[in-house]
């Protein structure tokens, strides 16, 4: 339906009925990208669509902007190293509310709109959650009217393919501009110069202290960027994401060429594009990567500059930047930019030292992601100060200002003053990120409640004593348009049929379901539309990798990254045992079912890789026995990513979150299984402890040692082997895997991995085994008992609508951003 917009009329509304379309679907064909209709292949069909509904959602991008322009009011900034957003083109049919329409346009051209969506590739410039997370803000903020760009780097290859060899993973190159990106716009006239290394001297005038510096660059390389707009719910809104782009300053140089040095005339060339070709496929530590700190300096920088210049642009002074501005880092990957801005306040815009703080610190503010010491970012002091000479003085002049007025305060000794020292000392010196952000920040957020207290009780514990008021909880949240309205069309139209159409403007109206849970002909419906989507699923899965599962099974779905802290490991022993079992007591009533597992190891991470290679080992031998066969049948679905995410979530009866306690900071997925009405099988950790007081305790099932009893058993120090002896459960999986039962190739191939349980089980999956058993056996005695557990499921959609990250972005803007929602 074509909406009347607030503000200026168009001069010339566009129609949304299906024949107009159907028009301007050919002519785009034919003028844009030069077919005819009978000569199209799919990938034109896909890109003249693109076309015609990017037509659309420009005419609101420039309305946007215009009204931006008008309203003078603060602007936010998110700035992600990640956007993980994947397809784009349904997420803007559909919030252009133009789906039926354009489906009603393409058929009529005898082109099925569900077959050219498939050509698209993702965007996946990003690893995981924290990317996904930045993706769901995005769209958010244009729905609830936040006036935000995002900031980021356009990587020409995003998050590997993951391939699956005999079991192993093999990561290929993702190359989704290949057919190229009708989505994007270069704004060469918005490109800056990034300069890296050179020499630090004395300005000419040297005012203030500490001084202002001038800084000559040693290599230079330009920032381009690439603007994707993104529109919200109903169309209301469409903000920009900005993406960076590495060129060298002389595209060719040209002398150098014809003089005959062609290799070395091609090499400044190849050293900028290098920059921003590849996303670092790694979700949590780094071994000091030189072309990590260029890229996180490069789009920082880049960003801050437009930042900057647009602000001058607008309101004259950059001294009030603060009021017209707020920056949210995205984890600590842009914390340099609290450096950064503070260079260019100082040296560029001569603003005294103590006046460029104040002004950072008030339009920084900063989300922490993670807790594990190794994710935490930290740089070598040798390697920062020969990248960024002029940023290392800054930090060492913020450094000296912060430690002095820690001394002063009663009780902070010497431990706690180098606790929240920027520079780490205790071995090789190097700078901490973290502390850089936390500092020049007015507000540090964590991810959920329980993340939240455990920042101001461990990383951040000192900080936290000399700031009381920064630290502050945003929990997440996801998208229900992309998460729930989009790959969920039938549920979406079930809840539509029977609470009425309110919770896709404010997803929290699904509340209203809650009187139907108890409701038997609506839990027959509910359930009806879970069995569709799991049928859709195992048709999907049969093609996409020859996977035959029955619909009717329990799915017992976990996908996300491989890492040992999540413990996939954990599942896997508990099939292994479960399978030992029902071969052992085939007379009992199993309730069949299907562990489906998805999720990409970090290329060096050894054991993640390992993990991914047991459970196809594990699944070789279940599923060619021919004694479970239709009780137990595990599955590994190969890359998975967000298009292969919007297909899981809605056909998920189990959702695995599992991690141990006091490690996963939040989870998303968590809250897209909820709105899809799975039920939970989790530990206490990150949102899971939310979600369990939204649906109530007797609507999820948690087992497993507390935060707080994993840190006290550590602290103890704790005796897997002990634990295993009397388990005799544990004891035989884990000495099947052992044994090479799953590997006869290579019977030794596991003993590393499970030695590692006995020996010192950092991630209790030993200490928490017998209760996660137990509580999979309440899942199996739910499982058999129809009513309720579509009762249960019923009640998690029913109380999901707090985990709309439209919620969370009200909340980031009240508390945070201290911004106007239009
Ligand atoms: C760290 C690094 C360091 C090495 C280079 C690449 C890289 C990329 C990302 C990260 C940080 C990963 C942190 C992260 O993804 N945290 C996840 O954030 C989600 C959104 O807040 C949250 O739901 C997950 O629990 C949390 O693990």
């Amino acid at each position: 339906m074509n909406k009347p917009q607030k503000g200026l009329p168009r001069p010339e509304p566009r129609q949304f009925d299906s024949t107009v379309l159907a028009k301007e679907v050919v002519e785009r064909l034919t003028y844009r990208i030069g077919k005819d209709a009978a000569n199209a292949h799919k990938h034109d069909w896909l890109h003249a669509v693109i076309l015609v509904i990017r037509d659309r959602i420009i005419d609101a991008w420039i309305r946007t902007k215009k009204e931006f322009h008008e309203d003078k009011g603060k602007r936010v900034y998110y700035l992600s190293l990640e956007f993980l957003i994947g397809r784009l083109m349904r997420d803007a049919v559909s919030n252009m509310e133009m789906l039926e329409q354009m489906q009603e346009a393409l058929s009529s051209l005898n082109v099925d709109l569900d077959v050219v969506a498939e050509l698209e590739p993702d965007a996946a410039l990003g690893n995981g959650g924290l990317g996904r997370l930045a993706a769901c803000f995005m769209e958010s903020m244009a729905t609830v009217g936040v006036p935000a760009y995002g900031y980021g780097i356009r990587y020409v290859n995003g998050m590997f393919r993951q391939e699956i060899s005999d079991g192993w993973q093999v990561e290929l190159p993702e190359t989704w501009l290949a057919h190229g990106n009708p989505w994007e716009f270069e704004r060469r006239e918005f490109s800056y110069e990034i300069g890296f290394a050179g020499k630090v001297e004395a300005a000419e005038e040297t005012l203030g202290t500490p001084a202002k510096m001038k800084w000559s660059p040693q290599e230079r390389v330009v920032a381009t960027p690439y603007d994707t707009p993104i529109v919200g719910w109903r169309g209301n809104q469409v903000n920009s994401l900005r993406l960076w782009s590495a060129k060298p300053i002389d595209p060719i140089l040209l002398d150098q060429f014809n003089a005959g040095d062609h290799q070395g005339a091609l090499r400044e060339s190849n050293r900028a594009q290098s920059l921003t070709r590849v996303l670092y496929p790694a979700d949590s530590s780094l071994a000091g990567q030189s072309l990590r700190l260029r890229q996180e300096y490069f789009f920082t920088s880049a960003s801050l500059q437009d930042i900057v210049r647009r602000h001058i642009q607008d309101f004259g002074d950059v001294r009030t930047l603060h009021e017209k501005a707020s920056i949210q880092l995205n984890d600590t990957h842009p914390a340099v930019g609290v450096a950064e801005l503070v260079r260019l306040l100082v040296d560029v815009h001569d603003i005294e030292f103590a006046e460029a703080w104040e002004i950072a610190r008030e339009t920084f503010s900063y989300t922490n992601h993670t807790l594990l010491p190794e994710a935490l970012e930290s740089w070598p002091v040798p390697l920062f100060e020969r990248l960024l000479p002029r940023h290392m003085q800054l930090v060492y002049a913020i450094n000296a200002h912060i430690l002095k007025k820690a001394r002063k305060i009663e009780g902070f000794d010497d431990a706690a003053v180098s606790a929240i020292s920027l520079i780490d000392e205790n071995g090789e010196r190097r700078v901490r990120m973290g502390n850089l952000a936390f500092v020049g920040s007015h507000k540090v957020n964590g991810v959920s409640a329980l993340h939240t207290e455990l920042m101001k009780q461990t990383v951040f514990k000192d900080l936290h004593k000399l700031y009381p008021e920064r630290i502050n909880n945003k929990t997440n949240g996801v998208t229900f348009r992309r998460w729930m309205m989009q790959c969920n069309p039938e549920l979406t139209s079930l809840i539509e049929a029977t609470i009425g159409a309110d919770f896709k403007d404010d997803a929290e109206q699904l509340v209203r379901l809650n009187k139907f849970a108890d409701d038997a002909a609506f839990q027959e419906k509910f359930m009806e539309v879970k069995l569709q989507k799991k049928i859709a699923l195992s048709n999907h899965l049969k093609n996409y990798c020859g996977a035959k599962i029955d619909p009717n099974a329990m799915f017992d779905i976990q996908i996300k990254r491989i890492h040992e802290y999540k413990r996939q490991l954990l599942n896997i022993v508990h099939a292994v045992a479960l399978y030992d079992q029902i071969r052992s007591h085939p007379e009992l009533d199993w309730a069949p079912r299907v562990k489906i597992f998805g999720g990409k190891a970090a290329p060096s991470y050894h054991n993640a890789k390992l993990i991914i290679k047991l459970a196809n080992d594990v699944a070789r031998v279940i599923n060619n026995d021919p004694a479970v066969q239709g009780l137990l049948k595990i599955v590994f679905v190969p890359n998975y990513n967000v298009s292969q995410a919007e297909r899981l979530f809605p056909a998920a009866d189990l959702s695995e979150q599992i991690s141990t306690a006091g490690m996963e900071a939040s989870g998303t997925g968590n809250m897209k299984f909820q709105v899809n009405g799975a039920l939970t099988i989790g530990t206490l950790d990150g949102a899971n402890v939310e979600i369990k007081e939204h649906v109530g305790d007797e609507n999820i099932v948690i087992f497993g040692m507390t935060a707080e009893e994993v840190a006290a058993r550590r602290e103890q120090g704790y005796s897997p082997r002990d634990v295993i002896e009397q388990s005799k459960e544990l004891k035989q999986a884990l000495t099947a895997i052992q044994s090479g039962t799953f590997s006869p190739d290579d019977p030794h191939r596991y003993s590393g991995l499970i030695d590692g349980i006995y020996e010192h089980d950092w991630f209790m999956v030993a200490a928490d085994f017998d209760s996660y058993s137990n509580a999979q056996r309440r899942v199996d005695e739910i499982w058999s008992d129809k009513k309720l557990w579509a009762k249960m499921a019923i009640k998690n959609t029913a109380n999901s609508g707090w985990f709309s990250s439209d919620r969370t972005i009200r909340q980031y803007a009240e508390d945070i951003w201290k911004v106007g929602l239009k």
